[in-house]
């Protein structure tokens, strides 16, 4: 399926097997309307039934990955505007992306921003880049994932400090507390992002689907379950002809030629 015609997002095929979207709103910071947002979406789930795109780098502008949520769209909605979803993106479909997600992240973070590139499966953060949860000075809380997210990733203490009282995280800091993979110099963050991704799409693809599905579950099952959970995808596996193919080029001291089947 080819892309339709967008208009406040790019997207491009920077490296085999990678699919790029960047949002494209920059006289507002990229601030996530419902049209760009629908956008990045949709031009996500195409790459994904993509058999060429092995992963995705989801980007913004050096100066903003997404500076949150549009405010000046969402001023004038009511609670059951927001509820009944009406004008506003359904942002559920990020998680239900299957290949993996690298964000690309330079500049500003912020609310909706830094939750969508906590939703993606790996950060690359360039050393401008600035995390954070400002929804609290709107008289609101996180409503796309925050509370939760970015709790499991730096723990209670600080994820309280950040959503009670706007604490900024410098990219540095991200690093340090676990929110982002690494940090790179301005003009290598979407570089290295592209190059991560490609890493990953060189890996079986059966088997890199399957771990980020584990791995995702590791947030919503007990220990016990997911413990079931990843046996049963490590079992399936042992049905694949990728899973003979890696064997039996270790065994034999070659490169693995994947079939991604
Ligand atoms: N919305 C709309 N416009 C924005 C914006 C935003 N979030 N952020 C920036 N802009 C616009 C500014 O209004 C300005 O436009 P003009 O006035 O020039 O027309 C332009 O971008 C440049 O911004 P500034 O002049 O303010 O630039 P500065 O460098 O001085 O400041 C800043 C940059 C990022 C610190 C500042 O713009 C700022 O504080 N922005 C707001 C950040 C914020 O509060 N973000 C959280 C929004 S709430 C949900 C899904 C998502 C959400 C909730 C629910 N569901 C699916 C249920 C998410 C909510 C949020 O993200």
């Amino acid at each position: 399926m080819s892309h339709p015609t967008y208009e406040t997002i790019r997207v491009d095929v920077p490296a085999q097997g990678v699919g790029l979207v960047q949002f494209n709103r920059p006289q507002s910071l990229n601030a996530l309307n419902a049209q760009m947002t629908g956008e990045a979406f949709t031009a996500l789930e195409i790459f994904d039934a993509d058999p060429a795109i092995h992963c995705m780098v989801l980007t913004g502008s050096e100066r903003a990955f997404a500076a949150g949520a549009d405010i000046k769209e969402m001023a004038g909605k009511t609670a059951v505007d927001m509820f009944a979803g009406a004008d506003v993106t359904d942002w559920s479909r990020l998680m239900r992306i299957a290949k993996p997600i690298v964000a690309a992240v330079s500049g500003f973070a912020l609310g909706g921003g830094c939750e969508i590139a906590m939703t993606c499966d790996m950060i690359v953060a360039s050393e401008t880049a600035v995390f954070g949860q400002p929804e609290i000075n709107l008289g609101i809380i996180p409503g796309a994932g925050g509370t939760q997210r970015l709790t499991r990733a730096v723990g209670k203490a600080l994820a309280m400090e950040i959503i009670l009282t706007d604490r900024r995280l410098s990219a540095e800091e991200a690093l340090r507390f676990g929110l982002v993979n690494r940090v790179s110099p301005v003009e290598l963050y979407l570089k290295e992002a592209i190059e991560l991704a490609q890493k990953v799409g060189e890996r079986s693809q059966v088997a890199v689907r399957m771990a980020k599905d584990a791995v995702n579950k590791a947030y919503e099952l007990s220990l016990a379950e997911g413990l079931v959970f990843e046996k049963r995808n490590f079992y399936l596996l042992f049905s694949t002809e990728d899973r003979a193919e890696g064997m039996n080029a270790f065994v034999e001291k070659r490169k693995a030629n994947w079939k991604n089947k």
